[in-house]
Formats: C-alpha cells, sequence, structure tokens
C-alpha cells in the first residue's frame, strides 16, 4: 500500500495526485494564456467535472456529437493543472473548453484579465464525500480512503484532495468576476437538465434551441455517458483505475449520502461544514441538518 507522501504532491497547500499532475503542469497551468471565448468549468473534486467535459463542447457546437464520441473527455476538455494539458492544447479549437479543481485563488493571471468564463458546479458535500470515497477504492493512484468514518475525519480537515470543501466553495462564492461567472448546483442538473443547459446556453450566449438542448441533454444523461467508452474511463487501464471495483459513473444521483451516514456522521459533518460557513454571508442550497431532499430511496447504512 503507497504512502500519501508517495501519491500525492503538495502544491500551496493542496494535494493533488502525482499520477495525473506534475510541478511542471501546475507551473504551465500558472503561465496558460486564456483567450476571451475560452470557459472553463470549476468544481470541487466529485462534483460533476467529468458531466461537464460532456455538456460543454455540445452546447459550444451547437449539439455536434463529434467531440463526445471521438475524443476521450481527459483530452476533449483538459484540466487546466494536469499534465494532459501541454500534450493537447494545440489541438483545442476555438471556443476552447477546460476544466479545474482550482479555488479561486489559484486561477492563473490571464484568467483574470481575459474575458474568460467560468461555470462553478456545487454539489451536496456530503455526496461528495461518498462519491469520492468509491474513487478512491477505484483509483489506484488515490490513497486507500480507510473506513467512511475515517475517510469523513479527512474530508472535514481537509485531508484530502484539493482541500477543504468548505474552502473552495467560499473562494468562488464572491469573486470579482461578476457576470463572467455563473453557478449551478450538481443537484439543479438532476433534477431537470434541459433547464440547466439552457441557463448554461444563455451564459454562454450559445444560442440553442429547444430540439438542441433536449438533444444535448438526451448525449449527457449518466445512462448514455455510462455507455460511452470516451467517456466512461473504460479506456483506462485496470491498473489506473478498476471500474470493476466501483465504476467511474457510479449512481449519478444526489442523496446517496443517506445510504452511508449515521446520524452521529450527520451530526458531526454539518456542524463542521456550518461553522466554517458561518462568518460567510452565504447560504447552501440544501438543508444539511435533515434528511429532506433526497431523490433516491434510504437503504439500510448497515447492510452490506
Ligand atoms: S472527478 O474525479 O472530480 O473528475 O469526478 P466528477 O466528475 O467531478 O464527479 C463524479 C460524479 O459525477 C457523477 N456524474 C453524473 N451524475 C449524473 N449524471 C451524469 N451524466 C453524470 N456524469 C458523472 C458520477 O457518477 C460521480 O458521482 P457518483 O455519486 O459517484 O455516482
Amino acid at each position: 500500500m503507497s504512502s500519501s507522501r508517495e501519491l500525492y504532491l503538495l502544491y500551496r497547500d493542496l494535494l493533488c495526485p502525482k499520477e495525473t499532475h506534475s510541478a511542471r503542469s501546475l507551473e504551465f497551468s500558472q503561465a496558460f494564456n486564456f483567450k476571451d471565448d475560452d470557459v472553463i468549468a470549476v468544481t470541487y473534486p466529485k462534483s460533476g467535472t467529468i458531466w461537464m467535459q460532456e455538456i460543454l463542447p455540445l452546447l459550444l457546437n451547437g449539439g455536434d456529437l463529434t467531440p463526445i464520441q471521438t475524443i476521450p473527455n481527459w483530452d476533449r476538455v483538459p484540466w487546466l493543472e494536469e499534465k494532459r494539458l501541454e500534450v493537447v492544447v494545440d489541438q483545442l479549437t476555438s471556443p476552447r473548453a477546460f476544466v479545474t479543481h482550482f479555488p479561486y485563488n489559484l486561477m492563473p493571471p490571464s484568467f483574470h484579465t481575459s474575458k474568460a468564463k467560468a461555470i462553478y458546479v456545487m454539489r451536496d458535500p456530503r455526496d461528495v464525500l461518498v462519491s469520492s470515497y468509491y474513487f478512491h477504492q477505484m483509483a489506484q493512484f488515490l490513497e486507500e480512503p480507510g473506513t467512511i468514518d475515517e475517510f469523513l475525519g479527512k474530508f472535514l480537515e481537509g485531508k484530502v484532495l484539493f482541500g477543504k470543501w468548505t474552502d473552495h466553495v467560499k473562494s468562488w462564492m464572491h469573486t470579482e468576476l461578476g457576470d463572467r461567472v455563473m453557478h449551478i448546483t450538481y443537484e439543479e442538473m438532476v433534477q431537470d437538465l434541459p433547464a440547466a443547459l439552457r441557463r448554461m446556453s444563455d451564459f454562454l450566449g450559445c444560442n440553442l434551441d429547444d430540439e438542441t438542448i433536449q438533444k444535448i441533454a438526451d448525449y449527457c444523461s449518466f445512462r448514455t455517458m455510462k455507455e460511452n467508452k470516451m467517456s466512461n474511463f473504460s479506456l483506462v487501464p485496470k491498473v489506473f483505475m478498476d471500474n470493476d471495483k466501483s465504476p467511474f459513473l457510479r449512481k449519478g444521483q444526489s442523496g446517496d449520502w443517506k445510504n452511508h451516514f449515521s446520524s452521529e456522521q450527520l451530526a458531526r459533518f454539518t456542524s463542521v461544514i456550518h461553522k466554517e460557513l458561518e462568518a460567510e454571508s452565504c447560504s447552501l442550497p440544501w438543508s444539511l441538518d435533515t434528511m429532506e431532499g433526497t431523490d433516491i430511496e434510504h437503504e439500510d447504512p448497515e447492510s452490506p
């Protein structure tokens, strides 16, 4: 079993996997030149990143399926901070789309001076935690997560990839980007994808008709993406990602945390998150205190 020190590098206090990140890739990201018509989806890990890698090319290309059917997601909409960016950047055609897990303060200077747009996708942190827990089981380049209770402790302390969830959302909540940034939640996307796509399309000035929006929604559905080998990570060798342990496209639902959290864990989680957001004038779109707002049946957390 490899240690955290072997698997991760520390960049400005944030843990990044060495498999996908390097000192050079992080340096490259800081020197990166954004163009005015670029768009970047920003997520804390496990909040809907690869969903946006499907959505953005479709919106920006009027529903043309070619990019999502011929280019793996990591090359089609590369991560700003990852090694692949330098390899593929010259092949990207404008308008270009990127994703990043960077908090706002790590966005490169050219992002601020350009007119590039950002879409920040936020997800209920309890579901983020559960999704991440399973991801740590299947991604062989990440640390073993231990028990859900141990992982919950690490998550709350920020000893996980890209640090504390609260720091990330706070950093993107009050920016000076004005109408260059749009906020959306994973839950909104799950609940009504065509409406969420319409919002994004209008924000990006894509001018798409309802028929095209519906077509994009169909191709970005969990079920269709799960079948798309350019998006489901089946092209990645098992030694890196073992979809048999847990598929990357795992459940695609909101509320799965209920199948994993005990009431004590919920209380502990809620008290830390609330405390850390208390000083901020920000409200969350979900109530973290109750068992409300789920879309799925609650299974017994004790059952195997
Ligand atoms: S990562 O590793 O940070 O890039 O992961 P990320 O893509 O941000 O998050 C993975 C979760 O997003 C879910 N997902 C979707 N949900 C609904 N519909 C669609 N189309 C979709 N695509 C990806 C994916 O299943 C992971 O969530 P869980 O809860 O684990 O299923």
